[in-house]
């Protein structure tokens, strides 16, 4: 792995907004308690052989009844910014219509506590926990679930934005179609055709759209919409304008060998009002057919565009456009498996600005290890150190050439639920212990708080 030089001085913004990410699935615990609905998650992990070891998030770290610790937790370690998501089966048992008041309170109360604590809430209308209700109802295979979503929105802005400003619609719209719909692997784990998963698509992007609209007309006060896509991204293994402009060219085709994957088809309509050619061309029958008018409602203005950020493929320039590099024998990988390549993270960057000309966050990035309390009762994740230091060096360099980056939210501050992988994953900053709900910062806790604390300078 390279990395890049140590400048004469660092460039974050002097407001670079350090902070951690969560979602209310993987950490709350007691979705269905005061009145909350089922989620297509809970139903998931319900059927045997879906999750690790029959894992749910029933308690995860029973956040919904620890989170005035959780946030005295986060002011210690010196967040300036916590992203996390609202339940939507929590505020609207049956997705729409009747509304659950509890559930509000729980998100009051958490609003509250971090504004105290001066920690500016981040909020992600939909993470994933979809309510079963409207699944049963078709799910975002109904063409009314745009206005589903958008009602939702409309509520959801409607409570907090008195206190909320910052909106992301949704997250990574790729994982819960295509896991959740194309391969199965996370709920609601049906496989459907892909003309299917398609139409879903459509869907979503035009609820993406309509929330966006619902937030700027409702919000109390003045909102900075927000997405959150995967930006992973195919890179040049060396800096030559060909083997650049390769790279880029392939991260933004729709490429036959991985499309589904392929982040045009989720950041072109929404940034641009585009449906790209070459995804039309090679779904042929299949494809969904967005019209003019669904694209001008994908298209809506994005104050800072979210970028999900955990690897990158690297690529070398070839006669036809580009060809994958073998990874290396035992070369670096995380916990998950997943390679390990900081570089990337710049080249993510780089490749979305140029495209897109909107102001950037880094929503998330980590990597989960292998981690327990040891026998001195703290946690080394030299790992994680190691893995975000590298990863925020390269980001720095985007922020050095001038690429605005607003700021980077870890995933994540604690070890939560990590979906079909259940408790096995640990993402955290902050170690959980399962059975004792216990939380111990880790080494990584201690070394980030520094980062904040110097606001980057003591990443080299
Ligand atoms: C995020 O998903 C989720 O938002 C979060 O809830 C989750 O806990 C966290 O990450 C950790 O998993 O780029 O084609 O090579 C990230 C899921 C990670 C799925 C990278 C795709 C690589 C596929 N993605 N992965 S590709």
């Amino acid at each position: 792995m390279r990395t890049p030089e140590r400048p004469a001085r660092l460039t974050f913004p002097d407001n670079f907004l350090w902070g951690s990410a969560t979602a209310s699935y993987q950490i709350e615990g007691s979705p269905t308690r005061h009145g909350g609905g089922p989620s297509v998650w809970d139903e998931m992990c319900r059927q045997p052989g879906k999750v690790y070891r029959g894992h749910s998030g029933m308690t995860a770290c029973d956040h919904y009844k620890f989170f005035k610790e959780d946030v005295a937790m986060m002011k210690d370690l010196g967040h300036k910014v916590y992203r996390f998501s609202l339940s939507w089966p929590r505020l609207f048992p049956e997705g729409v219509g009747r509304r659950n008041d509890d559930g509000y309170r729980f998100y009051n109360e958490l609003v509250d506590e971090l504004l105290k604590a001066d920690i500016k809430p981040f909020i992600t209308m939909f993470h994933w926990d979809y309510p079963h209700a409207l699944f049963q109802r078709g799910g975002w295979m109904n063409p009314e679930s745009p206005e589903w979503f958008e009602a939702y929105a409309k509520d959801a802005v409607g409570f907090l934005s008195d206190r909320v400003t910052d909106w992301i619609t949704m997250n990574e719209t790729v994982v819960f179609l295509i896991m959740g719909h194309l391969t199965g692997e996370h709920a609601p784990g049906i496989r459907f055709g892909r003309a299917d998963v398609m139409l879903m698509l459509k869907h979503a992007l035009l609820s993406h759209g309509r929330a966006c609209m619902a937030i700027r007309e409702h919000a109390k006060k003045a909102p900075r919409v927000s997405y959150a896509p995967v930006a992973g991204v195919d890179y040049p293994v060396t800096e030559t304008p060909e083997a650049i402009e390769a790279a880029r060219k392939s991260t933004f085709a729709a490429s036959p060998s991985n499309f589904f994957w392929s982040p045009s088809l989720y950041f072109e309509p929404v940034l641009k009002g585009v449906w790209p050619e070459d995804a039309a061309a090679y779904l042929g029958a299949d494809d969904p057919k967005i019209t003019q008018a669904e694209l001008a409602v994908m298209n809506q203005k994005i104050d800072v565009l979210g970028l999900n950020f955990y690897q990158g493929n690297p690529v070398e320039p070839s006669a036809d456009g580009v060809t994958k590099v073998a990874p290396k024998v035992g070369e670096p990988r995380t916990g998950f498996e997943w390679p390990v390549t900081p570089d990337a993270i710049y080249w993510s960057v780089r490749f979305f600005w140029e495209r897109y000309g909107v102001p950037l966050f880094i929503t998330e990035n980590g990597t989960s290890a292998l981690d327990w309390v040891a026998l001195d009762g703290r946690v080394h994740d030299g790992g994680r150190i190691d893995y975000t230091r590298r990863y925020l060096q390269w980001l720095h360099r985007a922020t050095a050439e001038g690429i605005p980056v607003e700021g980077y939210t870890h995933w994540s501050l604690m070890d939560n639920f990590e979906w079909a992988e259940g408790y096995k994953q640990r993402f955290g900053m902050v170690h959980v212990d399962f059975e004792t709900l216990k939380r111990t910062p880790k080494d990584s806790a201690y070394w980030y708080r520094d980062v904040i604390a110097s606001n980057g300078e003591s990443i080299w």
